[in-house]
Formats: C-alpha cells, sequence, structure tokens
C-alpha cells in the first residue's frame, strides 16, 4: 500500500514535461501472479527545455527488471529505479530515442483495484487517476498524449478475450497453449485511458452505422450466462451514439467500440478509449432483478461513458484540476441525454433532490473545495459531486447565459480548436467567450469559489406606480481556504404569476438585464423593479433550477400553493410543493425534540393531495412531490445542533397525518396505477410503478399494518415492486414475522445475484433505529458478505453510514465507532474504497453537541493511526479541520 506522502500538488506549479512521448508499444505477458510487462517507449526533448534535464517517470509499487536504451542494455550509473520512480540521465538534447522498460507485476494481489488486477477470473485494469504507473514507469499524467500499440500474450485457454483499446490489428497462436492479440489505437491519448482485459467472457454483439455511414461494431463482455441482462445496455448505447451525432455533432471514431462488465470495480464506470470497463451494476438488468432507477442508471452511465469519447478523450485535460472540464461538461450530456430520452421536468427534479442530498452538504462542509480546486494531496478524492454534479450545473449555467443556439456555436468551437489536446477550464469558457461575445470572467467564478451561494429576496408591490420591486442579496458563505468571496454573476429564471394563476409580462424592467425569463444577478444586492403589474404578483425563482443556490424568499403558503397549480414550469411546481411541505418537517423535528405533538398545515397537506390526485400531472412527477424531504434534507434546512431522532419522528409523524388526509387517495391511486401486460422499463410505466409504490407508503402509515405491502410483496412481477414491498416491510414493521419472512425469502431467491444481494443488505442496513448497528455487524458475518467485493461493502457499511441517519447517528456513538473501526481495515486492502465511505461524516460539525464528541472521537481514532493510505488521511484530516 501506498501510504501517505503528505505532498501537496498546487496547480500554480504546473509544468509541461521535459521530454515528448511520441509513441507507446507495450507487450503484456499475462500471469495471475508474475505478469511481464515490455513498454517501449519513444520520447523526444522538448524543444527548448533544458538539454540537461533528466527524464523522470512515474512509478507506484513498481520493481524495475529490466531497461534499454536503443535496444542496449542502459548503464547502471545512467539510471535510478525506486519503486516511485525511475530517473534516466544523460539522454539526447534532441533526437528520439527509445527506452525498452521492463517489469513484473502481480495482478493477483492488487486489492486496491488499481492498475492491472483481477476480478472473478479476468484480468482487468483501471488507470483513472494514477493507474498507469502501477503497470510500467511512464510520464502518468493527463497531458502525455501519444498512440498506442498494445500486444498480449496469454493462455489461450483461460483467456479466450484479449481486448486493448483502439482497432484490433490481428492475433495468431503463441507457442505452447498460448495465443496473441495486437490491438492500435491511432488517437493520442493519456496513460488514463488504456485499458487491457483478458479473460473467457461471454459476449452480445451488434452494429451502429454512423452519420458518415461508417459501420461500428459494438460489444458488451460479460461473465458466461448473463448475455440476456446485457441487452438494455446495448440498446441505451446505442441511443447514446445516435443523440450525440443529432445534439452534439460528435460521431464515433473507431472500428469498435467494446464495454466490459466486471464485478469488483471502485466506481461506476471508466471511460477507456474504445474499451468502456464497467461495474457490472450498470450493466446488467432484466425486469427479474433490476429496478426502474437500476434501468435508469444504466442509460444515464452507459451514455456518460460514451460521451466521454469526445469530452474527455478526444478533448482531454491538462492536468488533474482541470477534471471539471471532462466530468462537469459530460454530466451535463448525460442528464441532457436523459432529458430527452425521459421526462425532462422529471428528470430535473431527480437531478435537483441529488446535487443538494449530496454536493450541497459537500459545499457546506470541511471538504468542500471549488469545482475547479487549486490543490490536491491525492486526486482520487477529488471525483466528487462538487466536481461532477456542480461541475454539470456551472456548465448548464453557461447554457442558460447563452441560449441554445449560441451554447451550440460554443460546444462546437470547442471541439474544433481543441480536438487531441490536452486543455484548461479557461480554454473551454474562452470558447464559449468567443462564440457569443459575452465576457464570462465573473462567471468564471463559479469554477474558483467553493460555497452554496445564498440568496435572501423580498418583494413589494405598489398597486399606484404597479411596479414590483424585488430586492436580491446573494451571500457565499466561507469555505476551508476561502474566507472572502466576490458576488457571483448568476442567472435566475424568473417569472411572474397573478392571482388568477396567468404570467404576467412586464412592460420593462429596472435595475437587472432580464431576458428570456432569465433574470442576470451580479451585484452582492440588488433591486429589480418589474414596470406594468397590474396586480401584486406571485413570484417564481429560480425555475428549472437555473442556478445552484439556496433560496430564501419567504412566501405564504398561499402562493405557494398558486404555483404547485399554475407554474408552467413542472419543476417549479415541484419546488412549490417542496417548500410547502418543509416548514412543516422543520417544526416537526423540533416538536418532536421537546416532546409537542406534531402538526400539519392544512394548505400543505390539501396541496400534496390534490396534487397526488390530479391526473394532468404525470405520474413520475406526483411520485416525486408525494417523497417528502428525505431526513438528510431536514437536517441540512436546520443547519446545525441536529438530533436525528428528533428528525426522524417528526418526519413519521407528518407523513402519518399526509397518510391519513389522503387515505381514499392513495387507495384509489394503488388501484389505478397497475402496469397490465409484459414489463416495461419506458419511463412512463416506470412513472405509474413509482406513484403506485409511493401510495403503498403511505397506506402503511395509514392502515398501520403489514397486510397490504405483504400481499404487494407476493403479487410483484419485476424487482421495483418486489423491492419497494420489501422496504415497507423491513422499515415499518422490522419486527413482525412478515417483515422477517420477505427477508428471507428475497435473501434465497436470489442467493445467487450478487446485484440482487447487494439489494437485500441496503434495505437492512437502512432500517431506522438504533437497533440497526447489531444488525449490520451480524450480517457482517454472514458468508454472502464479501469484504472484498466494493459493491458489497458498499451496500452495507456505505449504505449503513450515509443512509440511516437515526441507525449510524445513534446517541451513544457506537455508529461512528463502528465506521471507524471499519474503515481501518478496508483501508489496509482498499484505500480509494475506504476514503471515499468516510465521506459520510462530512457534516458531523451539525450534529447536537453529543454526538459531536462522539463523531470527533471517532475521526481522532483514525487519525492516530500511523500508516494510514494517503486517500484516508487526507480525508480524515480535512474532515477534522
Ligand atoms: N472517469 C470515470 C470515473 C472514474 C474515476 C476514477 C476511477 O478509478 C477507480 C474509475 C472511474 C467517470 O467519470 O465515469
Ligand atoms: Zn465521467
Amino acid at each position: 500500500m501506498r501510504t501517505d506522502t503528505g505532498q501537496v500538488i498546487n496547480l500554480a506549479d504546473y509544468q509541461p514535461t521535459e521530454f515528448v512521448l511520441e509513441r507507446v508499444d507495450l507487450t503484456f505477458e499475462l500471469d495471475p501472479t508474475a505478469t511481464k510487462v515490455e513498454a517501449r517507449l519513444i520520447f523526444h526533448r522538448r524543444e527548448g527545455s533544458d538539454p540537461k534535464a533528466p527524464l523522470v517517470l512515474d512509478g507506484d509499487e513498481l520493481v524495475l527488471s529490466g531497461l534499454l536504451f536503443d535496444q542496449t542494455e542502459m548503464p547502471a550509473e545512467q539510471y535510478t529505479a525506486t519503486p516511485a520512480s525511475l530517473t534516466v540521465r544523460d539522454l539526447p538534447a534532441s533526437e528520439p530515442f527509445e527506452l525498452t522498460i521492463t517489469t513484473v507485476i502481480n495482478p493477483e494481489a492488487n486489492t486496491q483495484l488499481m492498475g492491472l488486477y483481477r476480478t472473478g477470473g479476468i484480468y482487468c485494469t483501471q488507470c483513472e487517476a494514477e493507474g498507469f504507473r502501477r503497470i510500467t514507469y511512464f510520464p502518468d499524467r493527463p497531458d502525455v498524449l501519444a498512440p498506442y500499440t498494445v500486444n498480449i500474450i496469454a493462455d489461450k485457454a483461460a483467456n479466450p478475450v484479449l481486448l486493448s483499446n483502439g482497432n484490433f490489428l490481428g492475433g495468431a497462436g503463441y507457442g505452447e497453449g498460448k495465443h496473441f492479440g495486437a490491438w492500435f489505437d491511432p488517437h493520442p491519448k493519456p496513460s488514463y485511458l488504456f485499458a487491457l482485459v483478458a479473460g473467457d467472457l461471454g459476449v452480445i454483439e451488434d452494429t451502429f452505422t454512423t452519420m458518415s455511414g461508417r459501420e461500428v461494431a459494438l460489444k458488451i463482455y460479460v461473465e458466461h450466462g448473463k448475455e440476456p441482462r446485457a441487452a438494455y445496455a446495448m440498446d441505451a448505447l446505442k441511443r447514446s451514439m445516435k443523440w450525440d451525432e443529432e445534439v452534439f455533432g460528435r460521431e464515433y471514431d473507431l472500428e469498435i467500440f467494446m464495454i466490459v462488465a466486471v464485478s469488483d470495480f471502485n466506481m461506476g464506470a471508466m471511460e477507456n478509449k474504445g474499451l468502456n470497463v464497467f461495474n457490472d451494476k450498470y450493466v446488467l438488468a432484466d425486469p427479474e432483478t433490476a429496478t426502474d432507477s437500476d434501468y435508469a442508471n444504466i442509460e444515464a452511465i452507459i451514455a456518460h461513458e460514451y460521451f466521454h469519447n469526445w469530452t474527455g478523450n478526444r478533448i482531454t485535460c491538462r492536468d488533474w484540476f482541470q477534471l471539471c472540464l471532462k466530468e462537469g461538461l459530460t454530466v451535463y450530456r448525460d442528464h441532457e441525454f436523459s432529458a430527452d430520452q425521459r421526462s425532462r421536468p422529471v428528470k430535473r427534479i431527480a437531478e435537483v433532490r441529488h446535487l443538494k442530498s449530496e454536493q450541497f452538504p459537500e459545499d457546506a462542509g470541511p471538504l468542500a473545495h471549488p469545482v475547479r480546486p487549486t490543490k490536491y494531496r491525492e486526486i482520487n478524492n477529488f471525483y466528487t459531486t462538487t466536481v461532477y454534479e456542480k461541475g454539470s450545473e456551472v456548465t448548464r449555467m453557461i447554457a442558460t447565459l447563452l441560449g441554445k443556439d449560441t451554447f451550440k456555436k460554443g460546444m462546437d468551437l470547442y471541439f474544433d480548436r481543441h480536438d487531441g489536446q490536452a486543455v484548461t477550464i479557461e480554454d473551454f469558457v474562452k470558447c464559449f467567450e468567443d462564440a457569443s461575445g459575452r465576457n464570462l470572467a465573473q462567471f468564471s467564478l463559479w469554477y474558483h469559489q467553493a460555497g452554496t451561494p445564498l440568496i435572501t429576496a423580498s418583494g413589494s408591490y405598489d398597486g399606484a406606480a404597479k411596479t414590483f420591486s424585488l430586492s436580491l442579496e446573494q451571500m457565499i458563505p466561507a469555505t476551508p481556504g476561502q474566507s472572502e468571496k466576490k458576488p457571483m454573476h448568476i442567472p435566475l429564471n424568473l417569472q411572474l404569476f397573478a392571482e388568477d394563476g396567468l404570467t404576467i409580462a412586464p412592460a420593462s424592467v429596472d435595475g437587472a438585464e432580464y431576458a428570456g425569463n432569465i433574470l442576470h444577478l451580479t451585484k452582492r444586492t440588488q433591486t429589480v423593479v418589474f414596470q406594468g403589474i397590474p396586480s401584486r404578483p406571485v413570484v417564481s425563482i429560480n425555475r428549472s433550477f437555473s442556478a445552484p443556490i439556496n433560496l430564501h424568499f419567504d412566501q405564504s403558503p398561499a402562493d405557494l400553493a398558486l404555483l404547485a397549480r399554475h407554474e408552467t414550469d413542472h419543476f417549479a411546481r415541484w419546488q412549490a410543493l417542496t417548500d410547502l411541505a418543509l416548514p412543516n418537517l422543520l417544526n416537526a423535528a423540533r416538536d418532536a425534540r421537546e416532546g409537542k405533538a406534531v402538526g400539519s398545515e392544512a394548505t400543505f397537506v390539501d396541496t400534496l393531495v390534490a396534487a397526488a390526485a390530479d391526473e394532468s400531472l404525470e405520474p413520475a412527477f406526483r411520485a416525486q412531490a408525494l417523497a417528502l424531504p428525505s431526513e438528510a434534507d431536514i437536517a441540512r434546512e436546520l443547519g446545525g445542533d441536529n438530533d436525528p431522532d428528533a428528525i426522524h419522528a417528526g418526519r413519521q409523524a407528518v407523513m402519518k397525518q399526509v397518510a391519513d388526509a389522503g387515505q381514499d387517495t392513495f387507495l384509489a391511486l394503488y388501484d389505478a396505477m397497475t402496469t397490465p401486460g409484459a414489463f416495461s422499463p419506458d419511463a412512463t410505466s416506470a412513472g405509474r410503478r413509482a406513484l403506485r409504490n409511493a401510495a403503498l407508503t403511505y397506506l402503511a402509515y395509514a392502515e398501520n399494518s403489514p397486510a397490504r405491502a405483504k400481499a404487494a410483496f407476493d403479487a410483484a412481477n419485476n424487482m421495483t415492486d418486489l423491492l419497494h414491498a420489501l422496504t415497507v416491510l423491513a422499515h415499518r414493521f422490522p419486527d413482525r414475522p412478515e417483515a422477517f419472512e420477505a427477508l428471507s425469502f428475497f435473501k434465497d431467491r436470489f442467493s445467487e445475484n450478487a446485484l440482487v444481494l447487494d439489494k437485500w443488505f441496503s434495505v437492512q442496513a437502512t432500517i431506522p433505529g438504533a437497533g440497526t448497528l447489531d444488525r449490520v455487524k451480524t450480517l457482517m458475518e454472514n458468508p454472502l458478505f464479501k469484504r472484498t467485493n466494493p459493491n458489497r461493502v458498499r451496500s452495507l457499511i456505505g449504505t449503513f453510514a450515509f443512509a440511516n441517519p437515526t441507525g449510524f447517528g445513534r446517541v451513544d456513538g457506537a455508529g461512528y465507532r463502528f465506521l471507524a473501526h471499519e474503515i481501518l481495515d478496508i483501508d489496509q486492502r482498499n484505500p480509494q474504497l475506504a476514503a471515499r465511505i468516510l465521506t459520510s461524516m462530512r457534516s458531523w460539525r451539525s450534529l447536537e453537541p453529543v454526538r459531536q464528541d462522539h463523531a470527533r472521537a471517532a475521526l481522532l481514532e483514525i487519525e492516530r493511526v500511523p500508516d494510514l493510505s494517503t486517500d484516508v488521511r487526507d480525508i480524515v484530516e480535512r474532515t477534522l479541520k
């Protein structure tokens, strides 16, 4: 394990390499414990660079077993090799030279899952961000681009499939029982996009004809027997390829596009050129084993990785500080794809829910960092929701500010200008400035200032003057390393409504640029005056969530109810319903803490139940409306001194009140929202299932009995319904035999399916209450719990820590101590996984004092350990700061 070096990398220190890499030729002789890697690298010294400078290559736990210079052995005094670097001196001043580097690595022993490792009997690589240096010594940084040739030699019976990036050159037998395959990738790429896969795999095949008429072979490799479960992924891939041509004008650029699904993977998936490697969770699906949200995730992640071919691969990052250049943009692209494939407002609601529940807490806590950071200690810890999701929101704001056509012009310019390059955020933004003629300097603060802006708004209507004044103030909270913030350029989609629900168009607007519904907020405080307003308006601010901000705007329940009924933007309708719900949930948490009875406002309850029954609204929207803000959402809104038990009790009470008030509606929906006929994962059917299941949740509160959920469990013919019924039983009636029996039936039925077993672990990890910790510990003793499988570890330990506020956050601190213990154990094998799960502690300072003390003690227990990985050391120290 690479333990902490404590080195901080600064953006300001960026320098191009001294040497230019021209070509890479790799030969792998695969062996489970001793794979020989021969890397032939052709370099020349960069023009104008120091003619005496040595060549320094990166390594990580490497042992050099041979070094040739232009095919002859290199004298020992000319180089120094350590596990972490290879330094070569006295190299030619200008002419190209070839180094042949031989290393021997042990894939079987690679439990970090970075570099070349083994999973389910196959060889697989993961090189982003700095995994290639675990394979061979290399200038392992994203601004070193070269074409690669890859030769793979392996035992033929065990590894009939030999894959790498690019186009297949050919293969043949290679001595006794062995064979080889050769691949060439003509597109210069950085090492983080290298991939190799070898083993015995099943495959499904298809083709795609590109916009210029080229036929591309499409292959998805899975474990034998799982081929039928890859069909949906293939369909999503073809739709992604088509969409990228139609919407972004991007055509695929190799003869073949491959996806491999593996069961041990640290993240969701990886966009290696021409050879995407996926966590099998995001490839495999069938109605019996995958939920509607699994299908939606597969569609989104297949698209995301495919879209990286242009945004990430053809144009890549100059350095890792620019990670959002590829990630923020590609998330934006996959969001737009899903919005086009499904319901745009429902997709937007889901995105914003995710952003608020994951990114907002990150931005408000000790791990807050800018979308484009300026320093890091461990780059693996920067694959964050800030870089991804807030990065996507920043791209979305550029599109909002410029308008669709100009945004498209800017994107086209970006693809033209920077194809084949490794670039920066400044290069990206410049394309939009050039395409639009707009100065985006102030807007760029979104990349550089961390923290979620808070906008406080207040309005006043002058009936005599027929004007409506809106005062807006922006405040960007202090974040680690950034105490002072400048005002930002914030695009607010805004619309005025009359009391009858119709839109009002102002005659003119003073005090801010306002065009196409977008109000440009640029100053710390700004008063905007809308002229020619015939009656007191109801204002809808930040429609479609045009800016990722917190908004404080005191609106009466009656005004919110009007927006919930009449807003033409359905995202804003959902927002109004949420704004109606929130004060009730906050009060309920306060009342529960003080032992008072909880009561909900009639306007809120009635409006919510009416929305649920409103047949003019799509079912998926109604299901989103019924899913009240989560306990984590409530905690975030409360802001501090949080007591998870009180938040839970308060929310339960509100759920019960809504359930009682809407019982007839929920019964009617439960009966009506069936999906007869064969299962289809399409958005409309999924929406009906979501609404029916939301009704079931409320009915369990109203009826206070497991009977209906038990019947639903028995009748379910797809995983969405089955898992929902199981969750209702386990979470609402954990001590009843119905719950126990359903859990045991579920486990027996799916004991052979790892992805479904993950769900079984997660359902139990999220049972509310202090008793769940013991349940989690017992589950860890179950032979089905596999410590070496990241999905399994996340499904039990990760889910418990991230998604069970009352169980994990029990008042005696045992949950935090348990986590500390497990993090130290996981860190021994897989630092990335350990560090990621540890980020579940990011909001510890917003707990009430007793829990805070326990949380701090648990963090200190981790910090005290001397041989932590860099990954965990970095997270624990920043979390404690
Ligand atoms: N670039 C990938 C995410 C990714 C990052 C690091 C990894 O290392 C374990 C793996 C994948 C994406 O955005 O999909
Ligand atoms: Zn990505």
